[in-house]
């Protein structure tokens, strides 16, 4: 038998109010996000994937972390960050922020949160926005405490989520519109929860920042969502790619600009607000793409990978580490991809993937791939979301 390396424990792998709950319900892997434990598979990606879209599962996410902006300058540090524009946001909102350098490439694509006038909490993906925006902070003489708060989010993911928050909360949470919150009582504690969360199955996120509490709401969800085979789940690479919800470190990351990582639609290139990225972006918008993230179709079978196996991680999502990049062949000449993630549909019976793609390639609507084994599969270059129905393929239902 081969020898199967364990990722070493240690302080700087944080572990979550939950973590120990997670592996006794059998949790099968875990990511590394933000220096925390992240889950990534409890009964395989595939039977996962149908439970989330059948029912409700639990997702220990943690490790999206909040960095908290507060303080008479906190707007203005956030609009620094981030060429949406953020002033007028309201109260019970959250808000999807790209964030981006004064290249106009991507730091991060955090959930914003406002709760006050002058406080902010982003609600980060993998990269290290607390030392970037302290940093900003500091340069541009801004009156904000920057920080990491104690706070855990859990999200309550999958079709039959909102009865079974409502069994918890009260009738409450059904009041909640798609990425607005509501601060809610728990045995006397308001936690914010907020109809969002990284899959399309529907669904909410509490932010936890009360460990016993937290963890007694942990158990509770599942004590009263046994009738509705409430699971522990985490973000599922099959869903999330399938309706097209993007991985910074996955799918693009900090050599992408925002306009090439196809987030055009949650910024304001045209509106007055000063921040690091709108001359960049807007610049790069006049000048035209050089590359965009592209959605691909493989006609590959399951299994097919594009990118070598990494023996130090299982899984769908090898991909993390730097590794030779596959290469697309054209008639014309050889252009290379920045592939993204990478999975197996269930539903519709082929790979599917995103890459960055250099111009003219981005624009075509096939191309070939070399795979991993060394074959030569064909693949379809589509926009993102993928439009399956568009594109003639039907799912299983
Ligand atoms: N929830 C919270 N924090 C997070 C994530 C989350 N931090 C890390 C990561 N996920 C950040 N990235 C995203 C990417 C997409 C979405 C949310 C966070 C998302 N997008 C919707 C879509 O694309 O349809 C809606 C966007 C909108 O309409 O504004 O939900 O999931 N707390």
């Amino acid at each position: 038998m081969p020898n199967v390396p364990q990722l070493a424990q240690s302080r700087r792998l944080r572990k979550t109010p939950f973590t120990s709950r997670v592996m006794q319900q059998g949790v099968v892997a875990f990511t590394v996000y933000n220096h925390m434990l992240l889950p990534t598979e409890f009964d395989g990606f595939a039977e996962d994937y149908w439970h989330l879209s059948r029912a409700v599962q639990v997702w220990d996410v943690s490790a999206q972390r909040q960095v908290s902006i507060r303080g008479r300058d906190a707007t203005r540090l956030v609009q620094l960050m981030t060429p949406r524009e953020v002033p007028r946001v309201a109260l019970d909102r959250c808000v999807y922020l790209p964030l981006a350098d004064e290249h106009g490439r991507l730091v991060n694509d955090p959930v914003g949160i406002r709760l006050a006038e002058d406080h902010w909490w982003l609600s980060i993906a993998d990269s290290d926005v607390l030392l970037w925006a302290s940093g900003l902070a500091r340069g541009a003489g801004l009156d904000v405490q920057v920080q990491e708060p104690d706070v855990w989010p859990l999200a309550i993911q999958g079709p039959l989520a909102e009865d079974l928050m409502a069994r918890v909360f009260g009738e409450e949470v059904r009041a909640i519109r798609f990425f607005r919150y509501a601060r809610l009582s728990y045995h006397g504690h308001a936690f914010i929860v907020a109809r969002s969360g990284w899959s399309k199955q529907g669904g909410f996120e509490v932010y936890v920042d009360h460990v016993e509490l937290g963890q007694r709401l942990y158990d509770e969800l599942f004590e009263q969502g046994v009738d509705l085979d409430v699971r522990p789940g985490c973000p599922n690479i099959i869903e999330r790619l399938e309706n097209g919800l993007l991985a910074y470190g996955n799918d693009m990351d900090s050599r992408h600009s925002v306009l090439e990582s196809g987030l055009e639609n949650f910024i304001d290139l045209d509106a007055d607000i000063d921040s690091l990225s709108v001359q960049a972006l807007r610049a790069e918008r006049e000048r035209g793409l050089a590359r965009r993230l592209m959605g691909l179709m493989i006609d590959a079978p399951d299994g097919a990978r594009t990118l070598a196996e990494n023996p130090f991680i299982t899984g769908a999502e090898p991909d993390r580490l730097p590794l030779p990049l596959p290469e697309a062949i054209t008639q014309q000449s050889r252009i290379t991809h920045c592939l993204g993630s990478q999975v197996w549909s269930p539903r519709y019976r082929q790979q599917i993937a995103t890459a960055v793609i250099d111009e003219p390639l981005a624009s075509e609507s096939d191309t070939t791939l070399r795979l991993a084994d060394g074959t030569v599969s064909r693949a379809k270059i589509c926009t993102l979301p993928f439009d399956f129905a568009g594109e003639g393929v039907t799912g299983v239902v």
